[in-house]
């Protein structure tokens, strides 16, 4: 009987910052056990006796909405893959500072909502309306100012009225973990993991951008390690691709071995995964498996091996975009968006 099971891999415990065992996971349904946390602060304290949702803002008719009558509203379930940002960081080279995630930064499940913009067109968005800014519930200070801030984020005002951007409410069919956002949480598709707002405590529409340090400071990419010069918002996932097995560094012996993993992008769809067992001189396309809307897919080959020696195994991904992953990823200043061809070894003796 083999009872070992997979846990967490902590990161930093204050705030909580812990990834998925992502090489361990056979199920494509993270369960709550295994999900990744992300957090910028303590958890917040709740009191979910009197939870009242506002919408407010640049709109005729501003809302409170209760959990009941969210509930009551048309909903829907979207299966979708959640990444952060600075999911890959440590593989940057240089490195960067910042959290030094490996691939784990990274999980799914099913969540279960009402689309924000049942909430926006209850509220009468007015002319000229620019962005949706989502706040939660979790306040702090953050290292560069003495200022108390919460975590807040926008959307444009197109993404917040995408039919698949959801106010949710459920994960995997019951209440979402109190740690990924209960009671409500924002879920944004194909955007990386900070656009999801856990613990919503306030919906504003503004008629201009808004400029909280995780809009404008954090979640930027900064290609220039003097300067600001060319700093782009972060948005869309990468295409980009993991391998689960073998493990890096794993010894094997001569025969059939299957490597798997996952594939995922943030435009379309994943069209393509190719390997390669010889660092690169041949590439072999694989099968994929489950191409769903907005969750990774399985890949698989099975690789059979003969010769002892070493062997560099990439994995490259291409999305429906004609995106590829590259082999030097887009190196930035804060570590974001990591996409570089995943690359691991292994020894056959
Ligand atoms: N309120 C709030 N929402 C948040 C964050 C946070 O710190 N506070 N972190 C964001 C980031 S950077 C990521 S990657 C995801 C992580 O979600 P998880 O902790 O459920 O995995 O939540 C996002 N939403
Ligand atoms: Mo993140």
């Amino acid at each position: 009987m083999n009872l070992s099971k997979p846990y967490l891999t902590t990161r930093s415990l204050q705030p909580e910052n812990q990834e998925t065992p992502i090489q361990f996971i056979k199920n494509n349904i993270i369960s709550e056990r295994l999900f990744f946390r992300r957090n910028h602060f303590s958890y917040p304290n709740l009191t979910y006796s009197s939870y009242w949702l506002p919408v407010n803002g640049h709109v005729r008719n501003p809302q409170l909405f209760s959990l009941q009558n969210i509930m009551s509203l048309p909903s829907k379930a979207l299966t979708v893959v959640l990444e952060c940002a600075g999911n890959k960081r440590s593989f940057f080279e240089p490195k960067v500072f910042g959290e030094q995630w490996e691939k784990g930064a990274i999980s799914q499940g099913v969540w279960k909502g009402v689309p924000l913009k049942t909430l926006l067109q209850l509220a009468h968005i007015k002319e000229g309306a620019l962005e949706v800014v989502v706040e939660g519930y979790d306040v702090g200070k953050r290292t560069d100012t003495d200022k108390v801030y919460s975590y807040a984020r926008s959307l444009p005002i197109e993404k917040a009225l995408h039919e698949d951007t959801l106010v949710a409410y459920e994960y995997n069919g019951g209440p979402i973990p109190f740690k990924h956002g209960f009671p409500l949480r924002l879920i944004v598709p194909q955007w990386y993991g900070m656009a999801s707002v856990k613990w919503v405590k306030q919906i504003t529409i503004v008629n201009r951008a808004f400029s909280g340090p995780f809009q404008t400071v954090d979640y930027v990419y900064y290609p220039k390690k003097d300067s600001d010069e060319g700093a782009t918002p972060v948005t869309t996932m990468r295409v980009n691709s993991s391998i689960k097995k073998p493990l890096d560094r794993e010894i094997l012996t001569t025969g059939v071995h299957e490597i798997n993993g996952i594939a995922w992008t943030g435009k379309g769809l994943i069209v393509k995964v190719e390997i390669s067992t010889d660092s690169g001189q041949t590439w072999t396309e694989v099968k994929l498996r489950n191409k769903d809307q907005y969750s990774w897919i399985d890949w698989s080959y099975d690789w059979e091996v003969a010769e002892k020696g070493e062997y560099t195994i990439l994995s490259k991904a291409t999305d429906s975009h004609g995106r590829v992953q590259r082999k030097e990823p887009y190196w930035n200043r804060k570590g974001y968006g990591y996409n570089g061809i995943d690359r691991i070894k292994v020894k056959v003796e």
